[in-house]
């Protein structure tokens, strides 16, 4: 199964990406929105696991989750990838204690490699996928659109555990299923669903 492990939003983060989507309504045509409820802060994307690996994945990260401390974000900011030509993705972005994040992220890494799942040979940009350019649509207005809501931030809110999900992709888009959730903190625990 496809899986990636992620920090799940609260609710009232989730409201207000819904708010800062419905702001951007002037990009629906072009864009395919996330559902709010599917917002996520992805960490590592591992690809393809054989199911037998998925309880081993499970108690390693449950292990690694254990030791590390929760910490606080919140939203702030938005952004295109690629940075310059056609864009593909629009995103907001976290700030808060991003050290902790970092650590949290490179533990995990770390953690996911001793497993036998290597990172992926890129940077790690921390981000919240909003929506997808559809096809033919990334053209510099989109970028523009963008430019009143740079100023976009939210209120903090705690990360307290960490999510492995599966990631089905059915036609009318992606549908993530979580398989774990890691409390992070000495008390850790795993809670299969
Ligand atoms: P994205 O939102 O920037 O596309 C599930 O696909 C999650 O894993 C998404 O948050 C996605 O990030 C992330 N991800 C990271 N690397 C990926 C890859 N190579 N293929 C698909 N998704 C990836």
């Amino acid at each position: 199964m496809r899986c990636f492990l992620a920090i799940e939003l609260p609710p009232a983060a989730r409201a207000e990406l819904e708010k800062l989507q419905r702001s951007l309504r002037v990009l629906d045509r072009q864009i395919r929105w996330t559902r709010p409820g599917q917002i996520h802060l992805t960490l590592s994307f591992l690809g393809e696991v054989p199911d037998a690996e998925v309880p081993a994945i499970c108690r390693a990260v449950a292990d690694a989750a254990g030791g590390l401390p929760a910490f606080d974000l919140r939203l702030e900011g938005t952004g295109c990838f690629p940075p310059r030509g056609p864009v593909r993705v629009i995103w907001a972005g976290v700030r808060g204690d991003l050290p902790a994040l970092h650590h949290c992220q490179r533990t995990c890494l770390a953690v996911l490699e001793s497993c036998g799942y290597p990172p992926e040979d890129r940077p790690y940009h921390p981000h919240l996928t909003i929506g997808r350019v559809r096809p033919g649509h990334g053209g510099p207005d989109v970028r523009t659109a963008l430019e009143p809501v740079a100023g976009f931030t939210g209120r903090s809110f705690p990360v307290g555990e960490l999510v492995l999900f599966q990631s089905l992709l059915n036609p009318q888009g992606p549908h993530y299923l979580p398989l774990v959730r890691a409390r992070l903190g000495p008390r850790a625990s795993q809670e299969a669903l």
